[in-house]
């Protein structure tokens, strides 16, 4: 049978807006398709929450691709390395307490499995603000990462969710939005985003875990965003402290979602 474009053009548009439609209420609206979000939607799409993750560029993954200024290797520690073995990702022991992976077999294994559990990704999509109730954050205002870019006055659209997670890095970019346009205080010492700090990979990996957690009603931070929020230090390619985030942000919110 001849191939009909116009038939190519409406499965992509049917089976595309079906994806749509059916993630506009969600348990678990994950912003940023890095290292941190990546593991969070996994473990809650795979304990059965309805996950949906949004990336802003083209391809998940954030700064994970690039290993460490671009020589494609991360190293992880043992305390996460039951996180590497979940997903299946290959390492090897450099010295004690040391590990390396290749970072496009991190990224991509973490992806395809992410994928497989349920998540659902919206890529080339920007969150750029949130949905809100009296102290309670509900949901996400969503926009094509090229409106943006071409600086296009164009209306967002809307999905709901029961919790969001801003795991969008050094940027943090949803307790930013939240910080300047939501009545209330973040749950931080001063109330407000407090900045992420210089190189301190030892205090910051301890220190991401801890920092994983709500900081405004139905707004959790996980991975970088995590520290810079409660303004920790940054750690570099050494990506233990973002696979625990997302670990532990999972966890908290399975025990949320089943109360
Ligand atoms: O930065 P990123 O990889 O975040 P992460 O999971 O991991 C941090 C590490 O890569 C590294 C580090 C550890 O050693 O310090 O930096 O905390 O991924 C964040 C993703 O969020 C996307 C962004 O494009 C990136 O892929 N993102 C950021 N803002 C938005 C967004 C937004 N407003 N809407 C959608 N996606």
């Amino acid at each position: 049978m001849e191939l009909n474009e116009v038939t190519i053009t409406r499965a992509i548009i049917d089976r595309f807006h079906e994806k749509l439609r059916d993630n506009l209420d969600v348990d678990v609206a994950v912003v940023g398709g890095g290292p941190s979000g990546l593991v969070a939607g996994y473990y809650l799409a795979r304990g059965g929450k309805k996950v949906s993750l949004y990336e802003r560029k083209l391809s998940v993954g954030g700064g994970m691709w690039g290993g460490g200024m671009m020589f494609n290797e991360i190293v992880v520690q043992d305390s996460a390395i039951h996180v590497l073995d979940e997903f299946g990702i290959r390492y090897r022991e450099y010295a004690e307490n040391y590990y390396t992976a290749d970072s496009v077999e991190c990224i991509s294994t973490m992806t395809s499995r992410a994928v497989q559990s349920g998540v659902k990704i919206f890529n080339c999509m920007t969150v750029e603000d949130v949905m809100m109730r009296t102290n309670l954050i509900t949901g996400l205002v969503l926009n094509w990462t090229a409106v943006d870019m071409a600086g296009l006055h164009v209306d967002p659209l809307v999905i709901r969710s029961k919790f969001v997670i801003d795991a969008t890095g050094h940027d943090t970019e949803v307790v930013r939005v939240v910080q300047r346009k939501v009545p209330g205080e973040l749950k931080t010492s001063t109330g407000k985003i407090e900045g992420e700090k210089s190189m301190w990979a030892e205090r910051a990996e301890s220190l991401t875990p801890e920092n994983t957690r709500e900081v405004f009603p139905g707004l959790y931070v996980a991975g970088m965003a995590a520290n810079a929020t409660f303004g920790e230090p940054r750690m570099g390619p050494i990506f233990g402290g973002m696979l625990l985030s997302g670990e532990k942000v999972a966890g908290e919110l399975m025990e949320r979602l089943r109360a």
